[in-house]
């Protein structure tokens, strides 16, 4: 029964500790950014958070960097019938004022291609993200296990469908 006590205390205070990591630009608050670690070998990872927008005017992510990666996409996943697709979204995603856009497992999500080491857990992830408007804003994404369909932060998520996760990173 001790344990136990203990455990949720542990759980209580790490969710505190996480709810600081925010990041902000010019009206743009970025919650929560995560990742997973990634497998030996592995090319590619995604980035999840959520973007809301205080500010008065609409703006838009275009792009983004990811410490190993060589390159960062917005892509989108989406059931068409009932096979889950993903494409790229090559024109951005615009956020007009009082929105918010989550990007999470099984829907916009941000891919990192062509990494040159394994995305590792324990440390957090440098990046940032671009905006029309705002320009570049650094961002740290924790990193998650392998196969995470969310944050243990509570950070965004939309879908629990691990065969949906696992298509995906095929
Ligand atoms: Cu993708």
């Amino acid at each position: 029964m001790k344990r136990e006590i203990y455990a949720i205390v542990a759980l209580l205070s790490m969710c505190g500790a996480a709810s600081s990591q925010q990041f902000e630009k010019d009206g743009l608050v970025i919650g929560h950014p995560w990742t997973r670690a990634t497998p030996e070998g592995a090319k590619a990872g995604a980035g999840y958070m959520t973007i809301t927008n205080k500010g008065k005017d609409t703006d838009k992510l275009t792009g983004g960097t990811f410490e190993g990666a060589e390159q960062v996409q917005i892509h989108e996943m989406k059931m068409e019938g009932d096979k889950m697709t993903m494409r790229q979204l090559t024109d951005g995603i615009e956020i007009k004022p009082g929105a918010t856009v989550t990007f999470a497992p099984g829907s916009y999500h941000l891919m990192f291609l062509s990494l040159k080491k394994p995305i590792a857990k324990g440390e957090n992830a440098k990046g940032s993200l671009s905006f029309e408007k705002a320009g570049n804003v650094d961002v740290e994404y924790k990193v998650e296990d392998i196969g995470a369909l969310k944050s243990s932060d509570g950070g965004s998520m939309k879908s629990d469908d691990s065969k949906m996760m696992h298509d995906h990173m095929q």
